[in-house]
């Protein structure tokens, strides 16, 4: 599960990198960097203070640090080749630059169309491509449909609108899939500010929030450079340094649940001695096929899944035994859809 970061070049991408992975990568200006970020998560403290394990695993997200894509027609095709890095991620981070000016609503809001305009011209391009070599081909009921949804495209795109405001049903978003289109993706406006006053940059957020009336799209106002610098501080000293500007604290880890958020994954967690983990799975996943993300043997030879929500496992005073005695901890079968934030342990038998 992967998320590009893009923006214009100098807005505070690899900044924003660097405070995600806590100045622990070395960070290229020219190639794009890549590094998976765990996310936080208090349930999954909860359960490590339960077992005491040996080892906690919480889930994490693959960031791509794009470098920077310049606008302007003269750049389209360095434009289009950067993009290429970005074809295959689930999600976009896009940053903009707040910090050289003091930012208003309206001037990020005209930067973040812009930007969406250049992006949009990629799309369109596919679109056109697409809709040009359609013309000669034998047309069946679905391609007729995947031309209605091409054309639709087109003129959204022509519109200078990304195909995100369409607001496509996910059957229509399916058929599209193979184009890979980077206004497609959700995404998440990073407006990267001096933070000066924390209360007027949550204000700056609700009112871009609100603005942002597309679908799949979200809004997060931070501070990159006082990110990076917290996050390169030891914990005993980040507090006083937050203390000296006034700051209640860095925003990093609501910056990965957020992103986190964005590609509807959804975790369940197995406990125990050894080890408590956060398995990521997408929505709707069943029992079998979340087995299969711990070893391909557990899905094979499944049998059932024992699973309790995390609040029944509290109610059983943090114990298995008690839940089972209870009837709190649940047997269910293969077909079973698996439940966020669920405690899931599987029964299996590999006999060859
Ligand atoms: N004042 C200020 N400077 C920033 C901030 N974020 C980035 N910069 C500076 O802007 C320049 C470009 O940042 P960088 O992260 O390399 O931009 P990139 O080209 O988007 O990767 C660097 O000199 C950063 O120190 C910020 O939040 N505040
Ligand atoms: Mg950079």
């Amino acid at each position: 599960m992967k998320i590009g970061i893009i923006g214009l070049p100098q807005t505070g991408k690899t900044t924003l990198f660097g405070a995600l992975t806590r100045g622990t990568t070395q960070a290229s200006q020219s190639k794009t960097n890549l590094a998976a970020v765990g996310v936080a998560d208090t349930d999954l403290d909860y359960l490590a203070d339960v077992f005491k394990p040996k080892k906690t695993t919480p889930a994490s997200v693959e960031f791509a640090d794009v470098p920077g894509i310049p606008s302007g027609q003269e750049n389209a095709s360095r434009r289009n080749e950067l993009l290429k890095d970005v074809k295959n991620v689930e999600a976009l981070v896009e940053v903009f630059d707040a910090f050289t000016q003091v930012p208003s609503a309206t001037t990020i809001r005209d930067q973040i169309e812009n930007f969406e305009l250049d992006l949009a011209l990629v799309d369109l391009e596919i679109v056109e491509h697409r809709l040009e070599r359609m013309k000669k081909e034998k047309m069946t009921p679905l391609l007729e449909r995947e031309r209605d949804l091409l054309s639709g495209a087109q003129s959204c795109l022509s519109g200078g609108k990304g195909l995100r405001s369409l607001g496509l049903s996910d059957e229509d978003k399916s058929l599209l899939t193979s184009y890979a289109f980077i206004t497609l993706k959700p995404v998440m406006y990073v407006i990267n500010i001096t933070m000066t006053d924390e209360t007027a940059a949550r204000n700056l957020e609700a009112t871009l929030t609100a603005a942002a009336d597309q679908l799949d799209a979200t809004v997060m106002v931070l501070d990159a450079k006082l990110e990076r610098e917290i996050a390169e501080l030891p914990a005993a000293e980040q507090l006083e340094f937050l203390q000296e500007f006034g700051l209640s604290g860095s925003v990093i880890d609501t910056f990965v649940g957020r992103a986190y958020q964005l590609l509807k994954l959804e975790t369940f967690y197995t406990a125990g001695e050894d080890e408590c983990k956060a398995w990521v799975i997408e929505a709707g996943t069943r029992a079998r096929g979340a087995a299969g993300k711990i070893h391909t043997d557990i899905a094979r030879g499944f049998i059932a899944a024992e699973v309790i929500s995390l609040d029944d496992f509290r109610k059983a005073g943090n114990s298995f035994k008690v839940a089972k005695e209870k009837g709190l901890l649940r047997i269910e079968g293969e077909s079973y859809v698996v439940k966020n934030k669920e405690i899931t342990h599987f029964r299996f038998n590999v006999s060859h």
